[in-house]
């Protein structure tokens, strides 16, 4: 194991990676899973795959029902509820962000519940604490979308300096235990100089992003809260909407980000979302959708250089009220077995996130090509290219420029790269020495490559043709780990913030053995300069990712140009 991470090492080039680390640039709503669930599909999907982070359903204390919306109708900031506890909630954060993986937390703060005497003693809030507007919302009138009580919810008093405060105790609650960003859930209802007195009264620098559903005619703006953070461009989804569907040709796709929405670094963009998928199904794309049309459009928001995108995950549903599956997608409902949707985990998906953090750097659509219709194709400056087929009745048969370096790539929406190996484990695209290379897609298909998949190159952030010059000063480093009392079945592991420790990726750790039990051993061949740091791990044998243990306290440090063995100890 030593000599092939070395080796592997070496061929990688590790201090390319270290120089161009690729950015996280998409993230997923796992919509109604449970903390535990959530911290499992980071350590073994999300990290791996690239996500940025995470949107979790509202973690505080609401109504009890059995509708997944009771969630939207709070009663305490308790952080309690169908997902599992603060506990469970706490141990998620740690487990996701050790793998890279950000908590974003869905934050019902423009209302309580609909109870009739607006009293939620927990908080406390009293009856001083709301708006009382004596109608319901006429979303033509802006005092009445900001001040009455939405759906009956009672409408918090955002103005008050009391309210503001208990709002924003709740959050900076959240930012201490690990949470890194917030969804203003409503921030329509919300005055957007209320968001920004709330916002300003943050611990650290979450990021914050605001629902504002933009509507034609309405007096309420999103734009008017740019500054307060980001702001979901529901003009995005209704658009991808209407091509996807079929009532705009695919070709509109070329001018999607020009239309006088909000800027693409403003933007929270997403093909569908959990309010739409069950309101307006005819207009918005979802898993019930014939065909891959929702497969298809979510690749294409990944490929597309607009916006920060957000994958909905969902559940199997029937009547829109009902809620999530009773058991987990990793218990019992699992993920493709009629519970749980999992779109995340699609083949494509969960693929092009990895597209679009390797693109990330080529902002822009270039070597665009389309048949005039339903069929088109788009590069992002040499990093990557993409050819969709929205026709449901003829192949896409192309020869394309796609601007990139010549080589066989990975088709990852069919196929898997394994970045250790170098290896495609479905079809390949070949580009020639100008460029060019032949694109067969089917009706209502996808096929993209990029710079991070290409075959028989393991990938470490080396994207030119130019072979690596090898590694300077690589040294073999001892990683001992003490106290590894383990049980049968699971072993100790090194990993730390250097590529060949895995980068933080439990399931990347490095296997160390029990030479003289409980102390574990184990040789790394380390070629990264400056201070390393790392951590013991005990794990599943054959899986690290499960059931990890961390060792507790700060990490231990390792200068590798001035030392030949490290240390730590559980
Ligand atoms: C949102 N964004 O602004 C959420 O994305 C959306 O899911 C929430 O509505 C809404 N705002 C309030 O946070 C959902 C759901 C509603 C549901 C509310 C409150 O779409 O249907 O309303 O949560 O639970 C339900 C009933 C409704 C009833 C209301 C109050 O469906 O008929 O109104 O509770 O009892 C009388
Ligand atoms: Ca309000």
């Amino acid at each position: 194991m030593i000599a092939r991470k070395s080796l592997l090492a070496m061929i990688a080039g590790a201090w390319v990676t270290q120089a161009s680390a690729t950015p996280r640039t998409a993230f997923v709503h796992l919509f109604e899973w449970s903390w535990d669930d959530v911290a499992e599909e980071c350590e073994q999907v999300l990290g791996p795959k690239g996500f940025a982070a995470v949107q979790v359903s509202p973690p505080q204390k609401s109504i009890n029902g059995g509708a997944w919306w009771t969630r939207y109708q709070p009663i305490s900031y308790e952080i309690v509820g169908r997902s599992g506890n603060r506990s469970q909630f706490q141990s998620m954060v740690n487990r996701c962000q050790a793998v890279g993986v950000d908590i974003y937390v869905d934050a019902v703060i423009n209302h309580m519940a609909a109870s009739g005497n607006r009293n939620y003693p927990e908080v406390p809030y009293g009856p001083n604490d709301f708006n009382y507007c004596g109608s319901p919302i006429d979303y033509y009138d802006r005092y009445k979308v900001q001040f009455c009580d939405l759906v009956g919810l009672n409408d918090l008093k955002t103005s008050s300096d009391y309210v503001q405060g208990k709002i924003a105790d709740y959050l900076n609650d959240l930012t201490r235990m690990g949470v890194k960003g917030f969804r203003i859930d409503a921030a329509k209802h919300i005055p957007a100089g209320d968001v920004r007195a709330i916002v300003s009264r943050l611990e650290g620098n979450p990021y914050i992003f605001q629902e504002v559903i933009e509507a034609f005619g309405e007096p309420v703006r999103p734009e008017e809260y740019v500054g307060n953070g980001n702001v979901t461009e529901f003009r995005f989804e209704r658009e991808m909407g209407a091509i996807f569907k079929g009532f705009k040709p695919l070709k509109e796709l070329q001018w999607i980000n020009r239309k006088g929405w909000l800027r693409s670094d403003q933007a929270v963009v997403f093909v569908s979302n959990h309010d739409d998928q069950r309101q307006y199904p005819e207009r918005t794309l979802t898993y019930k959708d014939v065909g891959n049309l929702y497969y298809i459009a979510e690749i294409a928001m990944l490929a597309y250089p607009y916006g920060y995108p957000k994958v909905m995950s969902s559940y199997y549903f029937s009547d829109k009220d009902q809620g999530p599956p009773s058991r987990g997608p990793n218990t019992g409902d699992r993920c493709f077995d009629g519970g749980w949707v999992c779109e995340h985990r699609w083949n494509g998906i969960a693929n092009m996130v990895e597209f679009r953090n390797q693109t990330a750097g080529e902002w822009r659509l270039s070597h665009w090509w389309d048949d005039g219709s339903n069929q088109i194709a788009f590069g992002r400056g040499g990093l990557g290219f993409v050819a969709i087929n929205r026709n449901d009745f003829q192949s896409l048969n192309q020869r394309l420029q796609t601007g990139m370096p010549a080589g066989e790539y990975c088709d990852i929406v069919h196929g898997n790269f394994d970045k250790a190996t170098g290896l495609c484990d479905g079809p390949t695209v070949t580009v020639d020495g100008s460029g060019f290379a032949s694109f067969d897609v089917a009706t209502i298909d996808a096929v993209a490559i990029h710079v991070g998949a290409k075959v028989g190159k393991s990938q470490g952030g080396d994207n030119g043709s130019t072979p690596l010059p090898p590694p300077e000063g690589s040294r073999d480093i001892t990683f001992i780990c003490d106290n590894g009392e383990t049980v049968l079945g699971q072993s100790v592991f090194v990993v730390g913030n250097i590529p060949e420790l895995g980068n933080w990726k439990a399931s990347q750790a490095i296997k160390i053995d029990p030479d003289n039990y409980p102390q574990w051993e184990g040789t790394v061949t380390i070629d990264s300069n400056g201070t390393v740091e790392w951590k013991c791990i005990k794990g599943q044998d054959d899986s690290p990712a499960s059931g990890t243990v961390w060792q507790s306290g700060p990490n231990n440090t390792l200068n590798p140009a001035g030392s030949s063995s490290t240390r730590g100890s559980f």
